[in-house]
């Protein structure tokens, strides 16, 4: 194993291999035997992690309001250098460690704390492990610092420091410069998507108003910066772009109460769904908590009495009516946050409830009285969102008795399977009646059910309750699944607890899969969150040789394939299910012994869901991207 000596052979001072020094590497060690509970995993998502630190530290130095520009760079070497123009991490001695503060900054887990600034820090979980982690992780590291007049440097390999802090040069300049590259012992996959960092950067630009954000990537020439004067209010006018607002004015509330800061921004557009995004210190809080309980409530409750004073409605307003075509976004800075739930983005924090249910309540009545009109537009669009419940629950009634949504009678185009035990049944969801057929025929009908999906599914975005049980695929989709939806919605009536959508690997069938989740996301989001729906993976290739034959499931895998088969080989593409023959179904799509599920995540889903809103606006390109990046992950794959 190397050691700190070792590395006098390249020229290094040596240095006393002190007892302090053991424990920062012990600690390196750690995150390095278990990267996964310091970055969350060890694929793409935790390599991007790594820059999000990274960037974190940038941000936190601008929220102590020392820093207005960040700089993303992704080098074509693989590594990415994060830029900005704060203090600069200091290069003095630390009196207790005896060595650099920058090195202690990149060498001990948490060391951050050391430090005032790290208030906001989110305490373990996702965020916050500090740029120690990064520098763990990273095949070399290279920091550079503009402080006091001089421009300083140090190199680390694998977190551990292989040059002195070198001054290099004289500047009037401040700032930190940190390039890394992951390190290939660690991560299973080492290419940074521009996209996945471009949409977080956006996001953090919104969050962090009047903060200057730019990203390039090297291989391709691609920059964009961003810089939002308006912060959230202007993430509210992106989140309803493309939508009709029924207000010009976007609603803007913020507070600071025991050290807690409380941010809102939002907007009623024309639609009849919500865009509701949470934030605590600039995470994304997917699972809601304490924050978003106590804006609902108070939402409600100043809607409900504006509405009472007056005299608009007989009866009080539900939740959901008054958030109907709402897009809001909350951002809250946190002292001690406590994260929960499955993804650990759920804030538990029980006092934050009440602080931010009485802020909002006192301002958003203040608001409504200073702006009647605004008040009057959004509580009539309220009150029509409770009509129309009412008349989609009619409408509900009638479905059941025309179709069988609970009389226990199962829809004709479901061949059902022959297993009555849930948790041993699974129902493939199939684009288009021909594929349907192949499956029917190949399928093991002890345990598989099939459903046949004709056409285009109804896009949920986009219409009513109402027009919604009026949609033949998804009623019989509802009827097949057994748990009924809204109000009505019980997880314990699953007829099969593997849920699987199976579609052509084009962009016809990436949307279907897409509208699909986006219906599973916004009306059995349960079911998700359980894990009970997939996405099946049908091969990409047949390559045949001679009487060889072997199945390809991405253009990765070909060449592997290709490479051992060598030459005269013959290739089949599939385009489709359909090419597919029943038994060919079955082996390679849908056998468990041979067949890869990915299982849908909820963040999936919200990201189907957001293609759908506007995120990511009506590009068929990105979400062909989005279903076949997720082919390729291999972690979750239930084979
Ligand atoms: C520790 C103390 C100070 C600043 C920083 C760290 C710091 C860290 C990073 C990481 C990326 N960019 C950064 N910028 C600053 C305070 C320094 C002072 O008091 O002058």
């Amino acid at each position: 194993m190397e050691t700190r000596q070792d590395n006098k052979e390249a020229g290094q001072e040596k240095k006393a291999y002190t007892a302090d020094s053991i424990t920062v590497l012990k600690g390196l060690e750690a995150v390095r035997k278990r990267p996964a509970m310091y970055i969350g995993d060890i694929g793409e998502r935790g390599l991007h992690h790594l820059v999000y630190e990274v960037v974190d530290n940038s941000i936190d130095e601008a929220l102590a309001g020392h820093c207005n520009h960040i700089i993303v760079v992704m080098h074509e070497d693989g590594s990415v250098s994060v830029i900005d123009n704060g203090r600069g991490i200091p290069v003095d001695m630390h009196p207790e460690e005896k060595r650099p503060a920058v090195e202690v900054v990149l060498t001990m887990l948490h060391a951050g704390g050391k430090f005032d600034k790290k208030s906001y820090k989110v305490s373990g979980g996702l965020h916050g492990v500090g740029v120690s982690a990064v520098n763990a992780l990273s095949e070399w590291l290279e920091v550079k610092i503009k402080r006091g007049g001089n421009v300083y440097t140090q190199r680390y390999e694998r977190g551990r420091p292989v040059t002195e802090v070198k001054t290099v040069g004289q500047t009037d300049e401040t700032g930190t410069e940190v390039r890394f590259k992951p390190d290939g012992e660690i991560f299973t996959t080492l290419t940074y998507q521009y996209d996945i960092l471009l949409n977080r950067i956006r996001e953090l630009a919104f969050l962090n108003g009047g903060l200057k954000i730019d990203i390039t990537e090297e291989a391709t020439g691609k920059k964009e910066d961003f810089m939002f004067e308006g912060g959230i209010k202007e993430f509210v006018a992106y989140l309803n772009k493309g939508k009709r607002p029924l207000h010009n004015d976007i609603i803007y509330l913020t507070k600071e109460e025991n050290n807690i800061q409380i941010e809102l921004a939002m907007q009623y557009n024309d639609s009849y769904l919500e865009n509701e995004y949470s934030y605590v210190n600039n995470i994304h809080t997917i699972e809601g908590g304490t924050h978003v309980s106590g804006f609902r409530t108070a939402l409600t409750r100043v809607i409900n009495s504006y509405i009472k004073k007056a005299n608009m409605a007989d009866t009080a307003l539900s939740g959901d009516d008054s958030r109907e075509g709402l897009a809001v976004i909350i951002s809250l800075k946190v002292p001690e946050p406590q994260f929960e739930g499955q993804t650990k983005t759920k804030l538990g924090n029980s006092k934050v409830k009440g602080i931010v249910d009485s802020m909002i309540t006192t301002s958003l009545a203040q608001y409504f009285e200073e702006h009647p009109q605004v008040a009057r537009t959004i509580t009539e669009k309220c009150v029509l969102a409770a009509k129309a419940r009412e008349a989609a629950r009619k409408a509900r009634e009638l479905t059941r008795r025309k179709t069988a949504l609970s009389s226990g009678s199962l829809p004709g185009k479901l061949a059902d399977c022959q297993e009555s035990d849930p948790a041993k049944c699974e129902i493939f969801l199939v684009e288009g009646d021909s594929a349907g057929g192949s499956a029917k025929q190949g399928r093991m009908r002890e345990f598989q059910a099939i459903l046949p999906l004709r056409g285009k599914i109804l896009n949920v975005e986009k219409a009513r309750l109402d027009k919604i049980f009026a949609n033949n695929e998804i009623t019989t989709l509802i009827a097949a699944l057994g748990t009924g939806i809204t109000d009505e919605f019980d997880k314990t009536k699953l007829r099969y607890h593997k849920i699987i959508v199976m579609t052509d690997a084009d962009v016809d069938g990436s949307h279907i899969s897409c509208l699909l989740l986006t219906f599973f996301y916004r009306y059995m989001r349960a079911l998700i969150e359980a894990g009970h729906v997939y996405l099946a993976q049908p091969p990409l290739y047949k390559v045949k040789k001679g009487k060889e034959e072997v199945y390809a499931y991405n253009d990765d895998e070909l060449k592997l394939v290709l490479a051992r088969m060598g030459n005269e080989v013959n290739i089949q593409r599939y385009k489709g299910l359909g090419e597919m023959n029943p038994e060919q179904l079955w082996t390679t799509t849908m056998s468990p012994d041979a067949r890869k599920l990915v299982k849908v995540k909820i963040e999936d889903a919200i990201k189907a869901d957001t293609m759908f809103s506007t995120l990511m606006g009506d590009d068929v390109e990105i979400r062909r991207d989005f279903i076949f990046s997720h082919a390729k992950e291999v972690k979750n794959l239930d084979i």
